[in-house]
């Protein structure tokens, strides 16, 4: 790419905006402005994404194919100009035609197709895999309403649908041309052939996918690798038949059904919910992905599947795209005539599985009856799967065991027999990986031993990662400036190098200028915080802040109930001593999950009392952000003091937050869970605040029996703080609006031991508060948090998977 300059950017966004929009200078909307953009920068990634291409075909390259039901990309304009380098250039384009590009930035809507850490952690890989030249490909859904918008009336959730593409999306490309046939339901012939059984498949419905490319930039002269995601459309030849018996009505339901499969992205995160719409959306963007992926091999190969796992590999993000495993062994024997250990060896080859959860209400079953009415095929080569493995390997390893050979069926016996997708993706890969040391080792222990002793270097570790580029250098430019002048400007593509910065870590003047930029960063969130729910809250103040889905085991109870004590503390006593605190949380909940809801409806009530009480003198302000998405996240991050990751030990299989907040300054409240324990590792103890049960101590206390209601009883401001709940002190003239709360502790057992650790987490917080006054302490722990998280970028996460799963070679673009 030759030198681009302003005034090349600047021609090209004005013929944008002439040619394509209609429009001109004096007249254009900023969403006119932001699409001309868009469109001028959209011909350098398209220059970047045909280079990318010519050479994986002409090398015949190996390539990762990742398959994920989400992918949580966020905005793409920032990100790509970054990625490019064109930021600078760009901005100084628009200035001269009077637009700000800051402010351009913000008409871009969110690409929110996932719910959380699962679905970001495909993002940050994406560019990941981009910037080190690996040949990959990502395969999802193009849903049409990606997870709800989130908005509070009287402080309860209301969804509202995601139109994310209402304004159209400059980034992606369509390519009916490379559409997939996709088959449901119908039933199984068995023919006798040549001697052999065959199999037919003959499907009651049939959907047509067609692809949406978007373009990955990878960073600075990098690779442009592609993110395909499927819609489904319905297929016309069915449509035809139908409507010429005169279904005019039933033709246009088909359509309605067909297209209702890429209609919106499920809510829920860490729950099963068992629907059929559910398991067809596995079923449909996999197998497209399957027929695309073979269609590419068939290509160059033919028929010789002999060079199949050579070339493909093939990851699956947890058990949602299971059914793959089947599915592949179906199209090698059913379509292209391999025999059973051949197709099976092609297959145990190819993939691999990554746990994200060890949570039991999370792992995926499927009813036998609802998978064999929509999947008749698959299940049945399940059974086979599973006969094979149960006869051959289990009964050979532990003889005439039958408790074993229960635990390790694909099928769960019972009422109602169940399809487990958690031992189906062990069975069919060649590698298992969970996402952060302890939880690797928790998959191991407690998930899955007996697999681990039949396959002892099947169950591996890959600790998560993030990309540095969108979570350092395009969201905190301060801090970015700050590094590009004390390391150089080469840290977003080794990370290790922020290691530098340690020895400044006591540098008086070193401290002055990284704690300006964390104060610049907080007047810039106050801001946003006072136009998104009209509070008032001080820079000066500890910005204190836990964003994450609202989940039981991430305990924003905890947190809630820690600012009620503190509340009561300074209600007690006006002249109680704290620095002054903003408590910020972003959360959306799964809307079925009432506990959930609740847990952010006292949350925003006890906001409005405590805001609204000039008897503490504004010391607590709690803030409850709606829409809490990943462009909120990039405001939200770069001005935290306090990162609070305080899930139940054992229960967070990895967090990706935490790492973000510690790469930008925060210090890290937490527990001994997920990759905090890694994080605490990198830059020592000393720099965190490390509190609470740990994984053995939870398990101790479950086995010794607890009991929450002693905790309640012996410790007088717990009691004080849950007997609040059931008063209408936060809710004036509606007592009991805020029991659940109360009562999913005392009374179902407090399942994530809140009570159990109240106390070892108030402790820390006052340890926070102590630090916070010693302004020079503070400082040298937050350089030393961005100094030390190198580890955590995904760079170095896709190393570990390229080394210890998919071999993969890099193609830099010649
Ligand atoms: C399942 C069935 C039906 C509908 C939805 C789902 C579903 C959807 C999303 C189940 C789970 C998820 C998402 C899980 C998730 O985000 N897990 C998180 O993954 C992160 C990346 O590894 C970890 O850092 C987090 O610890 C983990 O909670």
């Amino acid at each position: 790419m030759g030198q681009v300059t302003a005034k090349i950017l600047k021609d090209k966004i004005l013929q944008h905006l002439r040619g394509s929009l209609g429009t001109y200078e004096e007249k254009a909307s900023p969403k006119a402005w932001w699409t001309a953009t868009a469109a001028a920068v959209n011909e350098y990634v398209m220059a970047g994404l045909t280079e990318t291409q010519k050479t994986h075909s002409k090398h015949d390259t190996r390539a990762v194919n990742y398959l994920s039901l989400e992918f949580l990309m966020g905005r793409l304009l920032s990100n790509n100009l970054h990625n490019l380098e064109l930021f600078d250039v760009t901005k100084e384009a628009l200035a001269e035609c009077g637009q700000d590009l800051t402010d351009l930035l913000e008409e871009e809507p969110d690409m929110a197709l996932g719910n959380g850490g699962l679905g970001r952690l495909a993002a940050c890989f994406l560019d990941s895999l981009a910037t080190l030249n690996y040949p990959a490909v990502g395969y999802g859904i193009h849903y049409e309403h990606g997870l709800f918008e989130q908005t509070f009336r009287d402080g309860r959730q209301i969804e509202r649908p995601d139109s994310w593409r209402d304004y159209g999306n400059p980034w992606e490309v369509v390519r009916p041309e490379s559409n997939q046939t996709v088959m449901l339901y119908g039933y199984v012939e068995t023919k006798y052939e040549d001697g052999k059984h065959k199999k037919i498949w003959h499907p009651g419905r049939t959907i047509k996918a067609i692809p949406w490319d978007i373009p990955i930039v990878g960073y600075a002269g990098s690779n442009v690798n592609i993110l395909r995601l499927w819609e489904s459309r319905a297929n016309d030849f069915f449509d035809w038949d139908v409507f010429n018996a005169g279904g005019y009505v039933d033709a246009q339901l088909e359509q309605a059904q067909a297209e209702t499969i890429s209609k919106v992205l499920y809510p829920n995160d860490e729950t099963e919910a068992g629907k059929e719409l559910r398991l067809i959306q596995q079923y449909f963007f996999t197998a497209a992905s399957i027929a695309d992926i073979m269609r590419r091999y068939t290509r160059a190969h033919g028929k010789d599947f002999s060079q199949f796992t050579k070339l493909i590999a093939i990851q699956l993000n947890d058990t949602h795209p299971a059914v793959a495993v089947p599915e592949l062994m179906r199209v090698l024997m059913d379509l292209h005539d391999l025999n059973w250990d051949d197709a099976w060896d092609v297959c145990t080859n190819t993939f691999a599985y990554t746990n994200h959860t060890l949570l039991p209400e999370a792992l995926e079953t499927w009813s036998v009856g609802l998978f064999e009415k929509v999947l008749p095929r698959h299940l049945e080569i399940i059974y086979e799967i599973n006969h094979r493995f149960l006869t051959e390997e289990v009964e050979k390893k532990w003889p005439g065991n039958d408790e074993i050979k229960a635990k390790l069926s694909i099928i769960q016996e019972g009422h109602g027999r169940r399809v487990r997708m958690g031992n189906l993706s062990v069975i069919g890969s060649h590698k298992v990986n969970g996402v952060a040391q302890i939880h690797s080792d928790l998959v191991k222990s407690d998930l899955f031993p007996e697999y681990n002793e039949l396959w002892p270097e099947k169950l591996i570790n890959v600790t998560n990662g993030i990309t540095p580029r969108r979570w350092l250098k395009a969201c905190n430019p301060r801090l970015s400036a700050l590094i590009d002048e004390h390391v150089d400007k080469e840290w977003p593509r080794d990370l290790y190098k922020l290691k530098k910065l340690a020895k400044l870590a006591t540098n008086a003047k070193f401290q002055k200028a990284y704690m300006e930029i964390k104060y610049q960063n907080k007047v810039d969130l106050a801001k946003v915080i006072k136009k998104l729910v009209d509070v008032d809250v001080d820079p000066n103040a500890i910005f204190d802040i836990q964003i994450k889905r609202l989940h039981e085991y991430k305990r924003q109870h905890l947190n809630l109930i820690h600012i009620m004590a503190l509340y009561r503390r300074l209600l007690a006593n006006p002249d109680y001593d704290m620095a002054p605190r903003v408590f910020i949380f972003g959360a959306k909940a799964a809307p079925g999950y009432a506990l959930a809801k609740d847990i952010i409806y006292a949350i925003n009530k006890v906001a409005d009392k405590i805001n609204n009480d000039p008897s503490i003198g504004g010391k607590i302000k709690v803030i409850m952000l709606p829409n809490y998405r990943v462009s909120l996240a990039e405001k939200l991050i770069p001005a935290a003091d306090v990162s609070e990751q305080i899930s139940t030990a054992g229960k967070e299989a990895s967090g990706t937050g935490n790492m973000k907040l510690a790469l930008n300054g925060a210090l890290t409240l937490g527990t001994l869970d997920g990759a905090n324990i890694e994080i605490a590792e990198e830059a020592g103890e000393e720099n965190c605040f490390i509190f609470g049960l740990t994984v053995d101590e939870v398990k101790a206390l479950n086995e010794k029996g607890y009991d929450p209601r002693a905790v309640y009883h012996n410790d007088s401001e717990i009691k004080e703080v849950l007997d609040w709940f059931d008063t209408d002190f936060f809710t004036p003239g509606h007592p009991g609006e805020l029991s659940s709360i109360k009562r999913s502790i005392l009374d179902d057992g407090d399942r994530y031991k809140v009570l159990a650790d109240f106390r070892a987490y108030s402790d820390a917080q006052l340890k926070v508060d102590a630090k916070y006054r010693d302004k020079k302490a503070w400082a040298k722990s937050a350089i030393i948090n961005t100094a030390t998280m190198g580890k955590f970028n995904s760079d170095r996460s896709m190393e570990d998977y390229v080394e210890r799963i998919w071999n993969l070679k890099k193609y830099p673009r010649s």
